[in-house]
C-alpha cells in the first residue's frame, strides 16, 4: 500500500490531473466528504487529507508516503525538521505556482522607511522566510507572526508590512495593498519518504515516474 498525502483546496485540485494523467483516480471529494482516507482505483494508492503545512511531517515520520506541498512550507518549515531529513524531494510539479512577497499599504513609503533604516514591523506566517531575507537586506525587523489573513494587518495598523504568498495579485489590490519585493518563486513539490523508498522501491518509484511523465504532459 502506498499512501500519499494531500491538503484539501487548491493542491488537491491541482494534483487530481497529474494523478489522472498517472492513472490514478481518486474515488472522493474531499470538499464533499468527511473522509480522511480516500481511496483510489488502484487498490494499492490512497490518498490521506492533511492541513497543507503538516504534509511534510506525515512524510517525513511515514505517516505518508509521498506528498505533495509548497515550496513555501517546506522552506518554511525546514528548521524545525532538521532540514528536512529523511525526506526526499524529486520532483517540482509546476503546480500551485505563486510567490513569496513583502507588501505594504499603497500610502506607505517603503523605500525611504528602507533607505532612512527605520525599524519595520512586519506581519507573516512566514517568520523564518522573513527573518532571513531582512537579514540578507540589512533591515532591522520586528516579525509578528500571524496564521492567516495577514493582508489585514497593514490595514489596521498591526504591521508595516507583511510577508505573503501572491498569485494573481488581486488579493493586494483588493485590499489597497502593493507588492515591493518578490522574495521567491513558489511552486508545489513532490516529496518521499526516504525509508519508504527503500522499503517499497518499486512501488513508489513507479508513482515517482508517473508524477514526472505527468508533470512533462501538462508542463
Ligand atoms: O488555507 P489553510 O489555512 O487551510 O492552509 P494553507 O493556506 O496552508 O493552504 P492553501 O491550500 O491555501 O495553500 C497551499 C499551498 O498552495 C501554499 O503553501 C502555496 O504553496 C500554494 N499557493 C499557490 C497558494 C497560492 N498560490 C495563493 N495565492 N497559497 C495561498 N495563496 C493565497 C495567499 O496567501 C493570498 O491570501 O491566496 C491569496 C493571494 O492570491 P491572489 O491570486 O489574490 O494573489
Ligand atoms: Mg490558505
Amino acid at each position: 500500500m502506498i499512501t500519499l498525502a494531500l491538503s484539501k483546496g487548491r493542491i488537491f485540485e491541482e494534483t487530481v490531473p497529474l494523478l489522472r494523467g498517472a492513472g490514478i483516480e481518486v474515488l472522493d471529494d474531499p470538499e464533499r466528504s468527511r473522509k480522511l482516507i480516500l481511496a483510489t482505483n488502484r487498490p494499492e494508492v490512497r490518498v490521506v487529507i492533511v492541513r497543507a503545512t503538516d504534509v511534510p511531517t506525515y512524510v517525513q515520520y511515514g505517516g505518508a508516503d509521498v506528498g505533495v506541498t509548497g515550496l513555501d512550507t517546506l522552506i518554511e518549515h525546514g528548521a524545525d525538521w532538521g532540514g528536512g531529513a529523511g525526506l526526499y524531494q524529486p520532483l517540482d510539479l509546476g503546480i500551485a505556482k505563486c510567490r513569496v512577497s513583502v507588501a505594504v499599504r499603497a500610502d506607505f513609503d517603503y523605500a525611504s522607511a528602507v533607505r532612512q533604516g527605520s525599524r519595520l514591523r512586519v506581519a507573516t506566517k512566514y517568520v523564518n522566510i522573513a527573518r532571513e531575507f531582512f537579514a540578507a537586506k540589512g533591515v532591522h525587523v520586528d516579525l509578528i507572526k500571524l496564521y492567516g489573513s495577514m493582508e489585514l494587518a497593514p490595514l489596521t495598523g498591526l504591521a508595516d508590512a507583511i510577508v505573503d504568498l501572491v498569485s494573481t495579485g488581486n488579493t493586494l489590490k483588493a485590499n489597497q495593498l502593493v507588492e515591493v519585493e518578490r522574495i521567491m518563486d513558489i511552486s508545489s513539490r513532490l516529496v518521499v519518504n526516504q525509508a519508504a523508498l527503500k522499503l517499497k522501491q518499486q512501488a513508489i518509484r513507479s508513482v515517482i515516474d508517473a508524477f514526472a511523465a505527468a508533470t512533462k504532459a501538462t508542463a
